[in-house]
């Protein structure tokens, strides 16, 4: 059986090794959902940049940009780094430039996984489905906070992981643990994560519309997946 484990934060990633495996990245709140959400409105690709420079390179080779820092859009960007924000924006067949704070990074970390996909509650039976066809040992990053784990994207690891229980061994306390915590939230899911301190910054941004679309489940059925630079989905 194929083992699935689950990395609480980028810093703790030399504690795994991701070179043959499918890498999971997750930011629930926000990168992970806003790239779902501009994939599900018909972007053709996505160039995930880890510094705000790079995406400014792109924006001249005709990329669109989308990004944040300290929760704000980058200025000159066309967009920020919110769901809403990219499902308002003509995105049909276009490429976009994208840079956040933890997210970005988090995928740039993982670019030597066989297989990197994109993963948050809005797709997250989608995902599932696809990490078992896939079938090989796999290992869900989270994008966590600058180094430190955070709980929402922990609980989403949970979530994936109840999922996979029946076609994967858990392997490691990490998973173990996101698992128990998922199942003990799942039923109260925005009030548990409303007291989390990425809530509390989002709610000075006055983004909590923002977080009450991450935490849909199911709301699309497209898995981004790295291919080349570029992340891309299926059509
Ligand atoms: O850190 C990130 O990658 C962002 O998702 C953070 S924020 O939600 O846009 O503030």
């Amino acid at each position: 059986m194929k083992t699935i484990e689950v990395c609480l934060t980028p810093e703790l990633l030399r504690q795994h090794s991701i070179v043959e495996k499918v890498a999971v990245v997750v930011d629930v709140l926000r990168a992970s959902s806003t790239m779902i959400t501009a994939f599900a409105h018909g972007l053709n690709r996505l160039m995930p940049v880890a510094y705000v420079e790079g995406c400014v390179a792109l924006q001249r080779l005709d990329y669109l940009s989308a990004g944040e820092r300290d929760g704000a859009k980058v200025e000159g960007f066309d967009f920020g780094n919110s769901p809403y924000d990219v499902m308002s924006g003509d995105l049909k067949g276009k490429s976009l430039a994208m840079t956040t704070t933890n997210g970005t990074l988090a995928i740039e970390k993982s670019r030597s996984a066989k297989h990197l996909l994109i993963g948050a509650f809005l797709n997250l039976s989608a995902l599932a489905d696809r990490i078992k066809e896939l079938n090989e040992d796999t290992l869900i990053l989270c994008a966590g906070w600058k180094g430190q784990m955070n709980l929402e994207d922990t609980l989403f690891a949970g979530a994936l992981t109840s999922l996979l229980t029946n076609d994967f061994e858990i392997r490691g306390d990490s998973a173990l643990a996101a698992q128990l915590l998922y199942e003990n939230a799942q039923d109260d899911l925005y009030e548990v994560i409303s007291q989390t301190s990425h809530a509390q910054r989002l709610n000075k941004l006055s983004a909590d519309d923002d977080m009450r679309f991450c935490l849909k489940k199911d709301e699309y059925d497209v898995v981004p997946f790295l291919e080349d630079e570029h992340l891309v989905v299926n059509v």
